[in-house]
């Protein structure tokens, strides 16, 4: 039977029906998936009860798989492919490293030199009400700009850091962070290599645009940010346990919410699909 999709909202996003993750996925199927992929930008399979290897084995379809050798602290002991995303406490009873992951508006890997091209976020346990994650459409927030914004940030680059809002990790791993993630500068227009399409390339980790000053900077990415946010350009997932949600990190941004009881558990794993070479260590010169 062929896969079915239904549209999640006006800007991105579509639910796919009619796969069982648990089977190889045959190649004609694959190519349904993909366009999918490359169409809507979000992807979402519901009722998947996968393994952690069956996980893996789909997002190698997508291509090369990070071992998030940048994220330490948040990867598995045993399958550096998956990073947790998780209130679980550690087994010493402290908190998790992870438990505020994604709660700035971000794309993945921004702050490295091969920026993600794909997620894939499977929900293994999710509060029952609270902790959705917003999706936006930066191609759309890309076309909506008038000619003269496009002419003015054509050429630009943000400075993205890794740091997040709200680490919960030590001073000594802040600094190992730091270390191992210097800024790295980004255009904030990329041209999507798959579909040729511009895209915004912007979020709350950029703290500062290459060769100008923080003061010259802030209301740009400020506006920018608030622009490629608007309700409009955007899809609020509401998590099931068991979905996997697929995301096209070059044209999309995403926030996870953090409006959930923290004593209801919340653990998701993600793979994390390598992109093409992108940006440069960021030259700090101008940035007073
Ligand atoms: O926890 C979430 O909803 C999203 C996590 C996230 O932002 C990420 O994995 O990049």
């Amino acid at each position: 039977m062929p896969i079915e999709l239904r549209p999640l909202s006006y800007a991105l996003g579509a639910e796919v029906r009619g796969l069982d993750l648990r089977e190889p996925c045959r190649d004609a199927d694959w190519q349904a998936v993909h366009a999918a992929f490359l169409a809507h930008g979000v992807l979402l399979f519901r009722g998947q009860r996968i393994t952690r290897e069956q996980h893996i084995a789909f997002s190698r379809r997508f291509g090369t798989l990070d071992r998030h050798e940048s994220l330490p602290l948040d990867r598995d002991a045993t399958h550096p492919e998956l990073l947790m995303v998780t209130n679980d406490p550690k087994p010493d009873g402290s908190p998790s490293n992870s438990r505020y992951t994604g709660q700035m508006w971000h794309s993945d890997m921004s702050f490295t030199l091969a920026p993600a091209l794909g997620s894939l976020l499977r929900g293994l346990h999710v509060p029952p009400v609270g902790g959705d994650t917003l999706f936006t459409n930066m191609v759309l927030a890309y076309d909506s700009l008038s000619a003269t914004m496009k002419g003015l940030i054509e050429g630009l680059h943000g400075i993205h850091h890794s740091e997040r809002k709200n680490s919960g990790l030590s001073a000594q791993w802040e600094a190992e962070n730091r270390r191992l993630n210097p800024p790295v500068a980004q255009p904030l227009v990329r041209v999507h290599p798959e579909t040729g399409r511009k895209a915004l390339y912007i979020g709350e980790k950029v703290k500062c645009l290459e060769g100008m000053t923080p003061e010259e900077s802030q209301p740009l990415i400020d506006f920018l940010v608030r622009h490629a946010t608007r309700p409009h350009f955007v899809y609020r997932h509401q998590w099931q346990a068991d979905d996997l949600l697929i995301w096209d990190n070059r044209c999309t941004a995403h926030l996870a919410l953090g409006d959930y009881d923290p004593r209801h558990r919340r653990h998701l794993e993600r793979t994390t699909v390598l992109g093409t070479a992108s940006g440069h260590v960021a030259d700090l010169e101008v940035v007073q």
